[in-house]
């Protein structure tokens, strides 16, 4: 995407304002009763699937990485609750990690460019050491991210292949694949993309390959999200977005920019679909009640995230 097509676009589907200039959660103020309803309505077999990969020292990030997997310990490990009663013990734990490091939700803070993020909140006035003043995960934590998710299973379309690294998958794949799927997109929902990255990963354990192999929605699929009033996007790969390490690309992570800086919406990544995909491609159901809310970490740019989708 080069400079003119990246502003037009921005230009486009730029919401602020929309909500108020004092809002803090995007295009999830699509996700009304209506929206609500239908993802309930959604829920008919009762099968659950989580979408969350364990949190643990195995984690997708690389050593050395700046974005570090979960380290946890013991704090007090069969310690006795009273030294007068020795009997009853009990065990906490701590954990060490980057909030980003595996399956995880992007505040609306996480990426701005030219000094401004979201709502035209400016980065000077925003960014602290300590955290954000504006557009802080906690504002997606309450009341949440639930609405009805729509899986869009692209490999599957591919003939179940995992894409090749580098693919960019466009607006005419979404609206195609939603065709052969048979199910329609209406505002409010969560778009789930399948790019079949995380079977290295869930299926292999190889985090190594999981992390050398991003296909994702290329920048175009902004617009389309947009006009669609889709509320939040999330994918099984790292970034939702292709990551194309392509040197004539003008913008680093586009869609990153449109998305969260622009349209405030948030980005899952790193779902875990692979069961969720082979029951739908089972049952020729690709709707499902999407529960996914993030931890309310104040003034945090992202949170983990233990997603429920219920059939
Ligand atoms: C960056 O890499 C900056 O972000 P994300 O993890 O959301 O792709």
């Amino acid at each position: 995407m080069d400079r003119i097509d990246f502003e037009a676009m921005a230009e486009r589907v730029r919401n602020w304002g929309r909500w108020g200039h004092e809002d803090n959660r995007g295009t999830l103020n699509l996700i009304g009763p209506e929206a609500l309803r239908r993802g309930a309505a959604a829920a008919r077999r009762g099968k659950p699937f989580s979408l969350g990969l364990r949190f643990d020292r195995a984690g997708p990030q690389p050593a050395g990485n700046e974005r570090i997997n979960p380290q946890l310990f013991l704090h007090a490990l069969d310690k006795a609750i009273r030294p007068d009663f020795p009997r009853v013990r009990y065990n906490d734990d701590t954990v060490v990690m980057a909030l980003q490091c595996a399956t995880q939700w992007d505040a609306l803070s996480h990426v701005h460019y030219d000094g401004v993020l979201y709502n035209g909140c400016k980065a000077c006035d925003t960014l602290t050491p300590q955290g954000v003043r504006r557009l802080g995960v906690e504002h997606l934590a309450d009341p949440g991210i639930t609405s009805r998710g729509v899986l869009i299973d692209v490999a599957r379309h591919h003939g179940d292949a995992v894409l090749p690294s580098g693919h960019a998958i466009t607006p005419d794949d979404l609206t195609a694949i939603l065709e052969r799927q048979q199910v329609t997109v209406e505002p409010g929902d969560i778009l789930v993309v399948r790019t079949g990255a995380m079977r290295a990963l869930a299926i292999d354990g190889d985090a190594a390959t999981y992390r050398a192999v991003q296909p994702g929605l290329g920048p175009e699929c902004a617009e389309w999200l947009f006009d669609r009033q889709i509320a939040a996007v999330c994918a099984d790969n790292l970034a939702v977005e292709v990551l194309a390490r392509d040197a004539a690309q003008e913008y680093a992570l586009p869609l990153h920019a449109l998305c969260l800086r622009d349209m405030g919406m948030p980005l899952g990544e790193m779902f875990q679909l692979e069961a969720l995909a082979a029951d739908c491609a089972a049952d020729g159901c690709y709707e499902f009640l999407l529960c996914a809310p993030p931890l309310g970490f104040t003034g945090a740019v992202g949170s983990p995230v233990n997603p429920i989708a219920l059939k």
